[in-house]
């Protein structure tokens, strides 16, 4: 039987999922029950409803949301769950992702979206805070991740190439 997903990623378009495959990646590889759905806020918003609504009881502990342009998914998702919600603004072709960014990461007061950088690094950096956050009460998870950072380390050279 499929173990049961604790982190939910959304993201707003099929064109999100080159950026948001990253978090998806890291959670696989660290052994992490994840699931991934396009919920638009602007396209979809009954579903964007439904699935903040019902996340929680669902057994999801982490919502991991990316979205570009006009990027109201993460804090309109924020609003509609009490799980901490993740937000990764993916890069856009007009503007770069700084509109994103900006969409995502000016919540105010009182609906909190932990935002990541633009782009994949972030999709990555937000599967990692999301495999850190349940790591806090999961120490198998907090060794897989303790190995993850100790493999990345040692894999950096002291010593630069000089081409
Ligand atoms: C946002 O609009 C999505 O998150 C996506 O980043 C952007 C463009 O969507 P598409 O036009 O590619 O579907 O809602």
């Amino acid at each position: 039987m499929a173990q049961t997903a604790l982190v939910g990623i959304v993201m707003g378009s099929q064109s999100d999922w080159p950026t948001m495959k990253e978090a998806a990646a890291i959670l696989e590889e660290l052994g992490v029950p994840h699931e991934a759905r396009i919920v638009s806020a602007h396209r979809t918003p009954d579903r964007l409803w439904s699935y903040g609504t019902e996340a929680a009881g669902r057994g999801i502990k982490v919502i991991i949301a990316g979205a570009g342009g006009a990027a109201h998914l993460p804090g309109m998702m924020a609003s509609k769950t009490p799980l901490p919600v993740i937000g990764v603004p993916v890069q856009s072709k007009a503007l770069s992702g700084v509109d994103s960014l900006y969409s995502i990461v000016q919540m105010p007061r009182g609906f909190p979206v932990a935002t990541m950088a633009i782009g994949p690094s972030g999709a990555a950096n937000a599967g990692l805070m999301a495999a850190q956050i349940l790591a806090l009460s999961d120490d198998g998870l907090a060794q897989r991740l303790a190995d993850w950072r100790s493999v990345l380390s040692a894999a950096i050279p002291e010593d630069p190439t000089r081409d």
